[in-house]
């Protein structure tokens, strides 16, 4: 429904407003959700495995076509396919890849520290190599990226063990205590540094990274997240780098929504993510 709820939104159209050429290319396909238990950690990893070729090869595709690959979720398992394909890209193409990983989770659990089984809990550890092989051999190379690449944002719920793989595998998490202290403009010029000419920016924005004030149409709300000033100001200064290549939008799920009011202000953050601003800036 997630998708659906975007175009409700009119993100294709707000998109054309800013004279952006969108080719909405429809929904993928793929098997539909079992609602089953979790076997040996992992639930659905069939498929979610099948689901993740589809997103794969749609995104490399588009990225080989020389367009800017938008992915509507869906629950954020799909960054698996997606990041995936995008790190493909940037290896035959010869470019640096940054990772925002815009989340209240760290989306870096594996089967043996997950407390639900659910893979949209595992798409950074799987991204990294850490995850069963149905999932990290669906890029060119095992790991599909490094974790260097990654900056996180906004995090703000992280499980036990999942903590421990975080500061064991050193991810650069700029967690919502870093906001708190720092504010979202110093986090975002450090997330944003060292871009250059030849740097690929993926973002991969889970809706729940918002506040629940403001975005409550997520099934994982986790309080305490970006305002709608944090959240525009971090949009308008990854679109400020004119680096953006990529994106992912996933996790909204309209059955929580009040009357489509989080896809509307979703819609409303992509704008500024492409550039919507204003006044016209130095
Ligand atoms: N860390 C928890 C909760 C969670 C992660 N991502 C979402 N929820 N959307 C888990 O189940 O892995
Ligand atoms: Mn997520
Ligand atoms: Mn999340």
């Amino acid at each position: 429904m997630g998708p659906e709820a975007l175009r409700v939104a009119g993100l294709k159209e707000r998109l054309q407003a800013h004279a952006i050429d969108v080719h909405d290319l429809g929904n993928l396909s793929g098997p539909s959700n079992p609602w089953l238990p979790p076997v040996d950690g992992y639930r659905h990893l069939a498929e979610v495995a099948h689901w993740n070729r589809q997103v794969h090869e749609a995104v490399y595709a588009s990225l080989a076509r020389g367009h800017l690959p938008i992915m509507l979720g869906g629950d954020h398992c799909l960054g698996i396919g997606s990041v995936s394909a995008v790190a493909r890209h940037c290896r035959a193409q010869g470019l640096k890849l940054r990772v925002l990983w815009l989340d209240a989770h760290a989306d870096f659990n594996t089967s043996a520290i997950t407390p639900s089984g659910n893979i949209h809990g595992m798409p950074v550890a799987c991204l990294c190599g850490h995850g069963p092989a149905e999932l990290v051999n669906i890029g060119d190379v095992v790991p599909a990226i490094s974790p260097k690449v990654i900056r996180q944002v906004g995090i703000r719920s992280v499980d036990a063990g999942e903590k421990r793989f975080v500061h064991q595998q050193d991810l650069e998490v700029f967690d919502m205590r870093y906001i708190d202290e720092m504010g979202m403009r110093h986090a975002m010029e450090l997330a944003l540094a060292t871009l250059d000419d030849k740097t690929h920016l993926h973002v991969s924005f889970d809706v729940d990274f918002l506040d629940p004030d403001i975005a409550p149409g997520v099934a994982t709300t986790v309080p305490g997240g970006p305002t709608y000033r944090e959240a525009q100001l971090c949009m308008e200064m990854i679109a400020d780098t004119g680096r953006l290549a990529s994106l992912d939008v996933v996790e909204l799920n309209p059955a929580f929504d009040l009357r489509n009011k989080t896809a509307e202000l979703a819609v409303d953050l992509i704008e500024s993510l492409f550039g919507k601003s204003t006044l016209m800036r130095k």
